[in-house]
């Protein structure tokens, strides 16, 4: 209200407040800070000017005061703002991933160590263990932190034919869970061989098989003994930085993704607008593209407009 945060800033400060991990934490920090009001205002002010230009062009040019040539210059501005949009919206996954964090479901068949699997990544006991299959049925979230990455870690219940109506319940919410989630963890004995293709396939129980064959598996781990579960953890947390990249974005939300998006698109009609010389047409989409800019910070007022054209040219003097 009094001017001190623009929206953007506001969801940082939420997002601050909200944060379970330091990556969480520093990006928060940063859009608190300004980082991607501050581009959006550099987008709009850039916008604004060329809007002014071209209303110029529309309703001056003949006056004499300004010319054709203006046009080659609004165009470069456009297509400068419009390739900036377009590289945040390539980082953007990985500011939403890391605001909203990453699934992984723990799935196999009964017994595989899910839950022992669980507890050994929470450094707690969460989840019941027993050698009776099927001791799992609902599935069981916790929250860890992968290098600063927050993950939601789901055991499953066991896959198995069943005619237990609640075990089948269970499997049925073990599979939703698994499609849902960014990766799945393919838990399974080290004596058995069954390879989920898509998922990371992980042999259990390494204390009791010491000799099996381990190849076609992307980690061997021990619950038991804690073996192979540091390895694995620094095979997820590899997993996960790959699929985000490493280059930080400043868009956070699929707001600012949406209207980042519309206002691309705005920007895009308007080149070809101006291509085909239709200005008033262009200037629209100029608008367009400034109002969806403006949703991600505030608004952007009429006056703005003016002021710019009229402290650009001299026009009416
Ligand atoms: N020796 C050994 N036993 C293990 C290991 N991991 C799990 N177990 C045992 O295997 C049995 C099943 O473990 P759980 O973690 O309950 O297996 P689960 O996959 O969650 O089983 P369900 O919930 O029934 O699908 C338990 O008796 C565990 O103590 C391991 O690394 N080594
Ligand atoms: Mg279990």
């Amino acid at each position: 209200l009094n001017g001190k945060l623009d929206l953007t800033a506001v969801e940082g400060l939420a997002d601050l407040i909200d944060a379970e991990t330091e990556g969480q934490r520093r990006q928060a920090l940063r859009q608190l800070e300004g980082s991607l009001g501050a581009l959006v205002v550099r987008w709009v002010d850039d916008l604004t000017l060329a809007m002014a230009h071209l209303e110029a062009l529309i309703d001056f040019s003949d006056e004499g005061d300004v010319d054709g040539a203006i046009l080659n210059d609004i165009a470069t501005r456009l297509r400068s703002v419009s390739a900036e949009l377009m590289r945040e919206l390539s980082l953007a996954a990985r500011g939403e991933k890391i605001r909203e964090g990453f699934k992984i479901a723990i799935s196999g068949p009964v017994n595989a160590g899910k839950s022992s699997l669980l507890n050994a990544l929470a450094r707690r006991d969460v989840a019941i263990v027993s050698d009776i299959p099927g001791t799992t049925r609902d599935p069981i979230e916790v929250r860890i932190d992968i290098a600063g990455l927050p993950v939601l870690l789901v055991d499953t219940a066991g896959l198995r034919d069943t005619d237990d109506p609640i075990e089948a319940l269970g499997i049925a919410r073990a599979r939703a869970a698994a499609d849902s989630a960014d990766l799945v963890l393919h838990l399974c004995e080290l004596c058995d061989r069954p390879r989920v293709p898509g998922a990371l396939n992980v042999g259990t129980k390494r204390d009791l098989y010491p000799s099996a064959m381990i190849d076609g598996f992307d980690a061997v781990i021990s619950a038991e003994t804690g073996d192979g579960v540091d390895e694995l953890l620094d095979l997820l947390q590899t997993l996960l930085m790959e699929r985000i990249g490493s280059e930080d974005g400043l868009i956070t939300r699929e707001r600012h993704r949406l209207a980042l998006e519309t206002a691309s698109r705005s920007l895009m009609r308007c080149e070809s607008r101006l291509v085909e010389a239709t200005l008033e047409l262009a200037a629209e989409d100029v608008r367009l593209a400034l109002r969806s800019l403006g949703q991600i910070t505030g608004t952007v007022g009429v006056e703005e407009i003016l002021d710019r054209l009229f402290s650009s040219f001299c026009i009416g003097k």
